[in-house]
């Protein structure tokens, strides 16, 4: 059978032969009844693993047509995971503003005059109360952030937060912490209190970075989520659109995670949330089918990451939401707050899974340890893409 594909390499039309793409995979799509070219969301839409992508590449997802991202994605999501299973996870500030860090996003660095009032480590009692809410109002995540640069002096609260981490997780409850950088030893202490994954995002290139952050590098980042994985922590990686950055800069951080030798077992996209006294207060806010791009090129590159529909979601409808989740994306927090801001009405998100048909995903404990989404790297099937570009 002969398909003609719009080239990456110079944007003409090539004719290819594709007898031999099928043995692994089915062609993404089946015979097309019409003549254009099959974009390359289609293209590359197979659900191989692979860590060799090109920003070329992921650039072509990320620019098909938005229908043809949708279809494809969601075709990759049914392959992978049960399209219709959303996690609710809980997030909660266990330390909340008062930060070294100056994220221009961010309402909780000390360098900003913000709404949020700094306060102390929440003790045990106020986290377990919430965990245990959590669970009860259907999460099987939950996620404690603190407003922190690092754990380096932080001893005795550290310790104290190794407590919570393997009471939380003796409630059957994925335990996520999000606490800044860590060195090999902070991470291998976390592994052995129990904990699932650790959140620690790149929220966007490494060319935007110094825009955003100026208090950390990239490469600091990159350790602490490489020590995350060499503890055997399920590693959550992800960032935020809508800080000013260009598609090439979503690009870009979207590469840097689909090339690490093993993906991200999960990766929240979030929209910015413009908050007053912040530099990224005036910020225009990012569309859905901005939304819907990311969450469809995370997919298709990442098939068999959670893709988490996070901050931001608040502005958007309940028919925007469920693109969100045709597209690929299979986790939300719910709950009345994110860390600091409003998120969406906890009833409203329930009747949108009963209008959806959605249904509450189980917990994974398996994360970081399963071998679900290392790469295999199929050589017959990557030089058959790679003689088709
Ligand atoms: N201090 C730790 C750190 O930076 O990794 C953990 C907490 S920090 C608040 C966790 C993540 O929240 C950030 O990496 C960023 O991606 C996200 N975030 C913070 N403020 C945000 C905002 N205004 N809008 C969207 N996402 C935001
Ligand atoms: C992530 O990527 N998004 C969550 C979670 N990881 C920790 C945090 C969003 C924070 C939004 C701003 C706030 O509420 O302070
Ligand atoms: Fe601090 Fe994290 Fe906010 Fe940056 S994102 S200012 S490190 S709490």
């Amino acid at each position: 059978m002969a398909f003609r594909l719009l080239s990456p390499k110079n944007n003409k039309l090539v004719s290819v032969k594709l007898l031999s793409i099928t043995p692994v995979r089915e062609l993404a799509t089946a015979t097309p009844t019409y003549t254009r070219p099959l974009s390359a969301a289609g293209l590359f839409a197979s659900g191989h693993m692979r860590n060799d992508w090109t920003k070329k590449e992921i650039k072509s997802i990320y620019d098909s047509p938005i229908m043809d991202l949708l279809y494809f994605g969601a075709k990759v999501h049914r392959e992978n995971f049960d399209p219709l299973a959303v996690q609710q996870c809980t997030l909660l500030s266990i330390k909340t503003g008062g930060c070294s860090e100056d994220c221009s996003y961010c309402p909780q660095s000390s360098k900003y005059k913000t709404p949020v009032k700094a306060s102390k480590l929440l003790d045990n009692d106020e986290v377990l109360v919430a965990a245990r809410k959590a669970k009860e109002a259907g999460s099987t995540r939950f996620c404690m952030g603190a407003a922190w640069r690092d754990l380096n002096g932080r001893k005795s609260n550290f310790n104290k937060i190794l407590g919570y981490v393997k009471e939380i997780r003796s409630m059957d409850m994925e335990v996520c912490c999000t606490l800044g950088m860590l060195d090999e030893s902070q991470a291998k202490a976390l592994k052995e209190a129990g904990l699932t994954a650790y959140n620690h995002n790149l929220d966007t290139s490494r060319e935007y970075y110094p825009k955003i952050i100026t208090t950390r590098t990239y490469d600091e980042r990159l350790e602490t989520i490489s020590n995350v994985r060499e503890a055997g922590i399920s590693v959550c990686s992800g960032g935020i659109i809508g800080l000013g950055e260009t598609p090439e800069d979503r690009v870009g951080m979207l590469h840097t995670l689909a090339t690490m030798p093993q993906h991200p077992e999960s990766v929240p996209i979030n929209a910015l949330v413009q908050v007053e006294g912040t530099p990224l207060e005036k910020q225009e806010p990012v569309s859905i089918w901005e939304m819907v791009r990311m969450i469809s090129t995370a997919r298709i590159v990442m098939p068999k990451s959670m893709v988490r529909l996070s901050a931001g979601r608040i502005r958007f409808s309940q028919p925007e939401q469920a693109l969100c989740f045709f597209a690929g994306a299979n986790s939300i927090f719910t709950g009345d707050k994110l860390l600091t801001t409003d998120n969406n009405d906890f009833n409203a998100d329930q009747e949108m899974f009963k209008t959806l048909g959605l249904i509450p995903k189980p917990p994974n404990f398996d994360q970081g340890t399963s071998p679900s989404n290392k790469i295999k790297i199929d050589e017959v099937q990557e030089k058959q893409i790679q003689n088709i570009l």
